[in-house]
This record gives C-alpha cells, structure tokens and sequence, in this order.
C-alpha cells in the first residue's frame, strides 16, 4: 500500500485458532469427550499418529497466548469455545459445566483488559461425542435443538463480554471432509476401507441442511433475547475461488458449478433465502428443501459475510472418468478441479500442504463476487500459509518465515487495493500458533513457533514482527 493510504480506524486485525487445536488437557475441569477425541486417537486417522491431547496446552497456558496477542499488536482474537468444557454430554437436557464456563470468562477478561476484542466461535467441529453416540450428531434433526440450547448457554454467560458471534467454522468442511471423504471427524464415508458406515452423496447434504438450521435457529434466539445495536452474529464459510481453466465456455459454467457446490450451498440460504436454483438441478433429491417456515428463519441470518480462505482452483468441465472412491469428485461430478493451467504453468507455488498454493488475485476476485452475489460487510476470519518444507524445519530456520511475510504482503494488499470498493472489515490470521492441524497432526501454520517437543515453549516467527509494523503504519490516525 502506499505510505498515506490508511485503513479505517476500526478495522480488526489479528490472529485465529481454535479449541481442539490448541486447548489439550482434555479431561481437566469436567470436559468430556468430543468426537475429535475418539476420532484422531483412532490409529491410521492422522498423519503423525498423534491427537489433539496436548494441542499447545493452552488451556493451561493460556495467559502466555494472551501476552503474545499483546506483544503482537493484534486487537482482536478469534477463538472457539469447546461445547464440551460447557456442556459436557452436550445435550440440552445435560447438566451445564461451570468450571468450563469460569475458564473462558477469565479468559475473555484478560482479552479486553489488554484491549483485544474478542470474536467468538461457538462451534469449530468438536461436537461432544455423547451426541454423536445418542442420535448421529448432525445427521439428525435433533441437533439443532441441543445446539441452541449450548447457544443459549453460552450467550447467558458471555454476551456482556463479546460483540462478535461466529456459529458455525465453515459448514462445507465439516460435510465434505466429515461425511464424504471420511478425513476429518466422525469419519464417514462410502470408502469402507475408511468407515464401516456412511453414504458420501447422501450424508453431506442431510448434515449440511442441519448445519444451516442449527446456525440460522440460533441466531433467531440470539437476536430475539441478547442482540444490541453495537452486537453481530454470523456464519463462517470457506471459500476457495474457482478461475476457469481456459476461456471456454465450459469452463466458464463449469468454475460456477464449483462455487455452488463450495459456497453458494450455504451462503445462498444465508443471504437469499434458498439454495441455489443451479445446486437443486444438479443434486436433485439428495438435497433436503426447507420449509417455508425455515426459509423464513435461514434467510437474513448472519450479519456479515464470515470469511475464510485459503487458495484457488482452475476449474474445467470434467472429462477425467471418476474412479471408485473419488468421493469428493463424485459429489461435484461434472467438473474436475485443477493447478496448471493448459499450458502447464502452475496457478501458484506449492506451499507445505497439498490443498494449499497461494493466489492473491484469486482472493481479490473472491471477495468481489462475495460483495456483488451478497452485499454483505466481510469479515475475514481465517486466511494464511504454511511455507514449504517449514514442518521440516529447525526452529533456528523456521523463525525467519519469509513464505509467510511475502505471502501476507501480497494478500493484505488485496484488501487495501478494495477499499471503498469492497467493505472488509477484519482480517484474521491463522493462526497465531503452530498447533493440531486436524488429520494433518501438528505442523506450523503459526506466525509463533512451537516447540512440541519440549513444554510447548513458544518462540516469535519474524512474520509476527512484520505484521505487527504493517498495521501499527496503516491504522494510525
Ligand atoms: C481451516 O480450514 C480451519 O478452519 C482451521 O481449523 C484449519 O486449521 C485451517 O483452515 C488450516 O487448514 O483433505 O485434501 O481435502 C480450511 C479448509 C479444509 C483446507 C480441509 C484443507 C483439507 C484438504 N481446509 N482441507 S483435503
């Protein structure tokens, strides 16, 4: 950005994580199980072997996180809370957990005295697994009663504290890594070398539809019992951009197919009322419809656009035959995704994951479509890298994450290239520690390294330095 460019006063910068990717200590305090739990001590199910049982310990140590937040400059922080630290069993009949809900107001204390602004998310997948076992978790209706009651409890006990409410961490993720490929928990799939149970065309959509329920019922108690003018409440969805692979007309309609498979399938309810007259074609009767009576409560119900993003795919018409247990293709089936272009020139540079290449113009393309389909404020709420080959790293070279400096300078200058053009409201990084990356076990998405060897001692990447000059220049008055 140029040197009197300047960002509003009250934009919101600072660092993501969330509950079981970080807490550990998972039976201190009354917490019980979650399915993530079960799931990543199921041997074969993460990539290290290792669980989410020690995380970062920061639970433990959690003022150590809140005085680096401090030392960084950041003046918000987006984190999750464990339903299952505040209602252990999880279901609305089940007893509530105050040792749990005593944890995160001490917590969400010692964020605002030091002057950052909480951004809270009820639900970031660790569902407890007593409601998994009772009825199957979000492949029931049942859910969305249990999960508004949790909302209930929450909003009792921190409302006062909190201004801004994220429900649920991308509902897409959750059905198509949870219910299609069996990657992430409960671990369902049709691919029974993976799971003995499960229909990945059926279940994704079921749960899904539950998903959106479960946000959109808890926002219409939020906003009829707890909401205040200065207060939001929304929904996160993770959004990659889908560039056609050539300038066919295939490939045109085919990189709008992906983003009605991806992102239109919850954000269409979200903010107009159905999903997407397309998605119904293409899906048939494998996606639930809702009631009138449900449209009424989906529609309108997040206050912003609540935005994750990570990378961008050349999408093309599919004409790669499908093999057997190509589970999320086959849920997109007549488009293939891809990272070269005809050519054979790659989109982006590989960074330490195989999902994951960099592609700022891809995100400046996103959030443009995202304002002109919805209209809506963004926030974005997780963005960020990995550098590659940095899990392989010694901590000595790990420190000096150039990837990563590079990679936020690029993409932060996306938003600055959209002010007054697109309403970006906050920029999240993930994360602010190397932690639990889910089936990928521990690696180092963090702008702090970790040393999980020895007490999860914590140690400032260069990009944390970096980023804190960046916004202490663009936010000064
Ligand atoms: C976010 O997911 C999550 O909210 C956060 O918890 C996570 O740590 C962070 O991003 C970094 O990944 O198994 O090949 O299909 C982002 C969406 C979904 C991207 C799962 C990677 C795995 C690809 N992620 N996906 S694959």
């Amino acid at each position: 950005m140029t040197s009197n460019s300047k960002l509003p006063a009250d934009f919101l910068w600072g660092y993501a994580t969330a509950a079981y990717q970080i807490e550990g200590s998972p039976e201190l305090d009354g917490r019980e199980l979650s399915i993530w739990d079960t799931f990543s001590r199921t041997p074969g199910k993460t990539e290290d072997g290792k669980s989410g049982d020690a995380g970062t310990d920061s639970y433990v140590k959690w003022e150590e996180d809140i005085a680096l937040l401090k030392a960084y400059g950041a003046n918000s922080y987006r984190f999750s809370l464990s339903w299952s630290r505040i209602i252990p069993k999880g279901g609305k009949n089940d007893p509530i957990n105050q040792k749990g809900i005593d944890h995160y107001r001490k917590f969400i204390k010692a964020l605002k005295a030091n002057g950052i602004e909480p951004l809270v998310t009820l639900f970031h997948w660790d569902l407890p697994q007593a409601l998994y076992d009772r009825y199957g978790g979000f492949l029931n209706r049942s859910i969305v009663d249990d999960f508004v009651n949790y909302a209930n409890v929450v909003f009792e006990n921190f409302n006062d504290l909190v201004d801004i409410w994220i429900t649920i961490n991308e509902p897409n993720v959750v059905s198509f890594l949870g219910y299609c490929i069996g990657a992430h928990a409960p671990g369902r799939s049709s691919d029974r070398s993976r799971s003995p149970e499960g229909d990945s065309l059926v279940e994704p959509f079921i749960v899904g539809h539950n998903l959106l329920l479960s946000h959109a019922y808890a926002v219409k108690l939020y906003r009829e019992k707890f909401q205040l003018p200065n207060k939001k409440i929304g929904i996160s969805i993770n959004v990659n951009w889908g560039e056609p692979w050539d300038e066919s007309e295939e490939s045109r309609a085919a990189s709008q197919d992906f983003l009605h498979y991806t992102c239109n399938w919850f954000a269409d309810p979200v903010y107009l009322g159905d999903y997407p007259s397309r998605l119904k074609e293409l899906i048939g009767d494998r996606l639930p419809a809702f009631t009138p009576a449900e449209i009424e409560v989906v529609k309108g119900s997040s206050d912003y656009f609540g935005l994750n993003h990570y990378t961008t795919y050349l999408i093309k018409k599919r004409v790669t035959p499908l093999e057997e247990n190509q589970n999320i293709q086959k849920l997109m089936e007549n488009i293939e995704l891809s990272t070269t272009y005809p050519d054979g020139i790659e989109i982006g540079p590989q960074a330490d994951l195989s999902w994951l290449r960099p592609v700022p113009w891809g995100f400046k393309k996103l959030l443009e479509y995202l304002y002109a389909r919805y209209g809506k404020d963004i926030y974005v709420t997780e963005n960020g890298v990995i550098g590659p080959n940095e899990k392989n790293l010694s901590r000595e070279v790990g420190l000096n994450d150039q990837f990563r400096i590079d990679f936020f300078d690029q993409y932060f200058s996306q938003i600055v290239q959209l002010q007054g053009i697109v309403p970006v409201k906050s920029y999240i990084i993930w994360s602010l520690l190397d932690n639990f990356e889910w089936q990928e076990g521990y690696t180092r998405f963090g702008v702090t390294w970790v040393d999980f060897d020895d007490a999860n001692r914590r140690y400032p990447k260069k990009s944390s330095q970096h980023i804190k000059e960046y916004f202490a220049k663009a936010l000064q008055s």
